[in-house]
């Protein structure tokens, strides 16, 4: 039987026009269809047994429809993240009380620095993405709440961990390793993914049914080669944002 899960999301407003990207020559980022592609993940999570909270869209906030950077939900606590970058940082506050409600809620404050995107749980392990928004204190700092080992992992030149490396199933993982350090991986599983198609590793997996950004055919073939349905997802306007299908939930296990 699946784990009942709680996603909370934000849907985006239309200061989203600004959020960061690191995309020099991006297209304009066009609003009706963002909050079309938001709203059919929403059904596409709710469709596949997920209670979706909705909460209430930050204006001051172009980023925040990002919420995975917000959190990182463990066992038996949240920790708020310490965001590095500052138009972000005032964010997760905002979502203290809509945590409160599934788990203790603690701080993570600097010099600790760590976005949720960072950070990608198997599980047996935890990795932790040391990328420009995440520094070594982070590891130390989240091993304090987990029995589960806490790894560092090199990331080179993603955004962040979970933009390169996704995990398909219980310790099978998806990965484009020309922007990850695969060596800490050495114990797990790995799909590489398809040349040219390296957003596609930013995937998530929901009651065994895995959702990928749409657009990366050949990487989705080698999914599904291993037995695994897959659900294509389109992503393009948070893909201009630097974001993808993780970015847009925070997934919070029932407790049992
Ligand atoms: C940012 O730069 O923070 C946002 N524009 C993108 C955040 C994407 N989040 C993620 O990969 N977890």
């Amino acid at each position: 039987m699946n784990t009942p899960l709680t996603a909370l999301v934000r849907p985006p407003t239309a200061t989203f026009l600004r959020a960061l990207s690191r995309q020099e020559k991006r297209a304009p980022i066009d609003f009706r269809l963002t909050l079309r592609q938001h709203r059919y993940y929403v059904e596409t999570l709710i469709s596949l047994g997920v209670k979706v909270e909705m909460l209430e869209p930050l204006d001051a906030f172009p980023d925040s429809t990002f919420i995975e950077d917000n959190v990182i939900v463990l066992d038996s606590v949240a920790l708020l993240t310490s965001m590095s970058e500052p138009s972000r940082r005032g964010e997760t506050l905002h979502l203290k009380a809509a945590l409160e409600r599934h788990r203790q809620v603690e701080m993570l404050e600097p010099p600790v620095f760590v976005d949720g995107g960072d950070v990608l749980q198997v599980n047996s392990t935890i990795f932790i993405g040391q990328s420009t928004r995440t520094n070594p204190l982070a590891v130390e700092a989240i091993a304090k709440f987990t029995d589960r080992p806490v790894v560092p992992v090199a990331v080179n030149g993603a955004l962040h961990l979970k933009s390169a490396v996704g995990c398909l199933t219980g310790e099978l993982l998806l990965i484009d390793p020309e922007r990850v350090d695969p060596a800490p991986f050495k114990n797990h599983s790995c799909i590489e993914v398809a040349r040219g198609e390296s957003n596609a590793a930013n995937c998530l997996t929901i009651n065994g049914t895995v959702l990928m950004p749409r657009d990366y055919p050949k990487t989705r073939a080698l999914v599904e080669q291993r037995g695994l349905e897959v659900r294509a997802m389109p992503v393009s306007e948070f893909e201009k944002a630097d974001g993808g299908l993780t970015c847009l939930s925070v997934l919070i296990p029932s407790r049992s």
